[in-house]
């Protein structure tokens, strides 16, 4: 009976099995005064014709489930709801209207869905012919013998209507997903991007993709790092590196001068002392370089910031020069009566401020006799009372500085060693003449 292959073997299952008397009506069997009609027809007295029978109408629960019954003539269909049977238009006319199945009154003797065409059956284009009743936010899928209503991408059918599938909630973004209407997009939290796979979101290598940093980038998950070189610091916008002032963390950064320069500093010295390691200021010695100027019987004496040219042959008369570099006033000249008998020239540096009291500078007999005591004073030079003698024993003593001194300042100080020999009432002095140069600074 079902002649029909394929898709339509179902379709034929569906319908009743008098499908081939696909006729609009019948006349009476020959001779039969019964008036009897063949399956899914019956006599109709009024127009003298086998009509069609609505199953649908006819029996109860005719398709089960979420089939939906059809009439048909001679028979009915079990379909979907979702699909429609509609009838081929009237041959007469060219109208495309939907006619209901039971006033479809043309001749067409192909099965539903199906146009007669010349010697066979051919299929109707009901989305093409608009003879469907998909919904509008439905797609009309013609298929040989049918045309079925479905959901386009992205949509899902609810009802009778296609609704946006919402994929956000089945997670498929590892960070945000965004829907929209029949599809959905995959957001990254800053500092990612989406991969290639577009649901996936990776790390964003911003130190490779621009130059944010204005020294050292480092990558990080999500985000990166900004780093200085030694000596600078990151500035309140995380990204820039601003020069360290060291020179404002302490003033013991130099001993003297601190020079800020980006991402460094330095010390300097002032004018006769050179930078010692980093920090620290030392005296130049000017005498043991060529710096000096000191010129022919002159000798130079390197003091601190400075040096002095002092004639070499220091003695003044009535002194004149002795052995061992001293001055020696001779006992056979008047003048030399009260005067010390010999002179020495000594000489020394001291920076300023120096803590006091200090001793600066020891003196001492040279040659010791037995039962002669020796004292020691300062005979000139102290106006302001800045040293004092310490007398050790009878033979030396310690020139004390009392008070701070600030440089530059140079003193001459006298200091005489009275000699007694009490038993052979015999009184000497010889002299030392120091002078003192205070330095201009505390180093
Ligand atoms: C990701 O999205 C882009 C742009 O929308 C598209 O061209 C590409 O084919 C997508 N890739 C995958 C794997 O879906
Ligand atoms: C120091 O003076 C004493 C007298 O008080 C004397 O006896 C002694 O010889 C002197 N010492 C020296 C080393 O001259
Ligand atoms: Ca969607
Ligand atoms: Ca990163
Ligand atoms: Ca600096
Ligand atoms: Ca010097």
């Amino acid at each position: 009976m079902c002649s029909m292959r394929g898709t339509f073997v179902l379709l034929c299952v569906c319908v009743s099995l008098s499908l081939h008397h696909h006729t609009m009506s019948q006349s009476p069997p020959e001779g039969d005064s019964l008036m009897e009609c063949t399956d899914g027809y019956e006599w109709d007295i009024e127009s003298q014709h086998c009509k069609d029978i609505n199953e649908c109408q006819t029996i109860v629960e005719a398709c089960q489930g979420e089939m939906k019954c059809f009439n048909h003539y001679g028979g009915y269909l079990c379909l979907p709801r979702s699909a429609s049977v509609i009838t081929a238009p009237e041959p007469s006319s060219q109208s495309v209207a939907i006619l209901p199945v039971e006033s479809n009154e043309a001749f067409n003797p192909c099965p539903v869905g199906y146009d007669a065409h010349g010697e066979g059956c051919v299929d109707v284009d009901e989305c093409v012919l608009n003879l469907h009743d998909c919904q509008p936010s439905q797609q009309c899928v013609n298929t040989v013998g049918t045309y079925s209503c479905q959901c386009p991408d992205g949509y899902s059918k609810i009802g009778i209507e296609c609704v946006d599938i919402d994929e956000c909630r089945y997670r498929y973004c590892q960070h945000r997903c965004v829907n929209v209407p029949g599809s959905f997009s995959c957001e990254c939290e800053p500092g990612f991007q989406l991969a290639g796979n577009n649901r996936s979101c990776v790390d964003v290598n911003e130190c490779e993709l621009a130059a944010p940093c204005q020294q050292r980038c480092y990558n990080t998950y999500g985000t990166f790092l900004c780093r200085c070189e030694q000596g600078y610091e990151l500035g309140p916008d995380r990204h820039s590196c601003n020069d360290v002032d060291e020179c404002s963390y302490s003033s013991s950064m130099c001993q003297f001068q601190c020079v800020n320069d980006p991402g460094r500093f330095s010390c300097i010295c002032p004018e006769g002392y050179q930078l010692e390691s980093t920090r620290l200021c030392q005296d130049v010695n000017e005498c043991e370089t060529d710096i000096h100027q000191c010129g022919e019987g002159q000798t130079c004496i390197n003091i601190h910031g400075g040096y002095q040219c002092t004639d070499s042959n220091r003695c003044q008369e009535p002194y004149v020069q002795g052995s061992d570099n001293r001055c020696v006033c001779p006992v056979i000249k008047p003048e030399c009566g009260d005067l010390p008998f010999s002179i020495v020239h000594r000489y020394m540096s001291i920076t300023s401020e120096r803590s006091v009291p200090s001793d600066i500078f020891q003196i001492q007999a040279t040659s010791v006799y037995p039962g002669v005591y020796n004292t020691f004073r300062i005979r000139s030079g102290d106006d302001n009372g800045e040293f004092y003698i310490r007398q050790i024993n009878n033979i030396s003593a310690m020139l004390v500085l009392a008070r701070a001194l600030t440089g530059p300042k140079e003193y001459t100080l006298e200091l005489e060693m009275v000699s007694v020999n009490p038993l052979m009432s015999y009184q000497t002095s010889s002299a030392l003449r120091l002078s003192v140069f205070v330095g201009p600074y505390a180093f």
